[in-house]
């Protein structure tokens, strides 16, 4: 069974002032993550998930590149399907813990317009319902991830994204933002990330329990950077894991496809329509876009030098018994 403990102290008056709102009333803690209030209600259906051998898992800590990630693997595994790439990401390769990032139960009497579709309302039964192979995405750490898998009785593959702690930062808060209704400031949300306060978070934690199984045969580590850095050499690498012959003409089709721009500007993965959504709903306020920098050390254009040798001395406690590098 699952248990949970409260969020208290300074960085827990923070996120009740700045991080609650119509469609999150609070947090809690479980296996020493943070999660949305939701989650006691919720969380026990994701330990008992059936999962099946021949799953596929994009898991990460938010905002590490997981939109890309999850579009390369798709498109790799299903043999190059333009077409079918066509369907909205969430609908072909859904999000296991999207149902308690937002909880509409106080909102949808007043706003019957609002019609949510099952991978949103709830994101275990439609996953439950998908045809094999599925596709799932997920931000839970190794220690949340379904009971079958971390016992070992079912071996999905799964493709681990992680990203460097300062850009992850930057990004998230522009998605806490326009996204979850963050309106509290930068400062204090660099504090709740360094804090290991935020949803997912502590950040190290979730990314070394996978760094530690990156060898395991079912397991696939990758790093935002080095899909920045050499884009087909990753596409290579990810479709030998999923058992993939590419010729040269497959990687340079998907290289593009992969494009910062062609992704931006692509319906079917740039998160737009969610977006409108929750201006035209009014659920959030703040604008910007889901495809926003895409690059590596945006956060020198936000972080000051204290900050930055604050983040980078933080990194380098967690990293200094691991040979992860960023
Ligand atoms: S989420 O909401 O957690 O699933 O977000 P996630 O997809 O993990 O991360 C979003 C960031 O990835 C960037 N991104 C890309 N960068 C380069 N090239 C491509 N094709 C690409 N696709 C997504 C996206 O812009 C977010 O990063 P920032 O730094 O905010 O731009």
């Amino acid at each position: 069974m699952l248990e949970f403990n409260e969020v208290n102290g300074e960085l827990g008056e923070i996120l009740l002032k700045k991080f609650t709102n119509q469609f999150r009333i609070g947090y809690v803690k479980s296996r020493g993550y943070v999660l949305p209030e939701y989650y006691r209600k919720f969380g026990q259906r994701v330990e008992e998930l059936e999962v099946r051998d021949d799953d596929l898992w994009v898991v990460s800590f938010p905002k590490t590149g997981t939109t890309w990630t999850q579009e390369m693997a798709w498109v790799i595994n299903q043999d190059f399907d333009f077409e079918g790439a066509k369907v909205p990401l969430p609908e072909r390769f859904p999000f296991l813990d999207h149902t308690p990032l937002f909880d509409y139960t106080d909102i949808l009497p007043n706003l019957p317009e609002l019609q949510l579709p099952l991978f949103v309302s709830d994101s275990v039964t439609y996953i439950n319902e998908m045809k094999s192979p599925r596709y799932i995405k997920t931000h839970l750490p190794w220690e949340l991830l379904p009971k079958q898998i971390r016992e070992g009785t079912k071996k999905p593959k799964i493709i681990y994204v992680a990203r460097n702690a300062k850009d992850t930062c930057v990004s998230y808060y522009h998605h806490c933002k326009i996204l979850e209704g963050y309106s509290g400031s930068f400062d204090n949300y660099c504090k709740l990330f360094l804090g290991g306060s935020l949803c997912f978070a502590p950040f190290w934690p979730h990314v070394l329990n996978f760094w530690k199984r990156r060898d395991e045969p079912n397991i696939l580590f990758l790093k935002y950077e080095d899909l920045k850095k050499d884009l087909p050499a990753v596409i290579r690498k990810t479709a030998a894991f999923l058992g993939k012959d590419l010729n040269e003409e497959q990687v340079d089709l998907l290289a593009e496809h992969l494009s910062f721009a062609r992704m931006k500007s692509n319906p079917a993965v740039n998160y737009e329509a969610a977006i409108e959504i929750n201006r035209r709903f009014n659920l959030t306020t703040a604008d910007g876009h889901f495809m926003r920098s895409g690059q590596v050390g945006n956060y020198k254009e936000v972080m000051g030098p204290e900050l930055i040798a604050e983040f980078d001395r933080w990194t380098q406690e967690n990293l200094a018994k691991s040979e992860l590098t960023f």
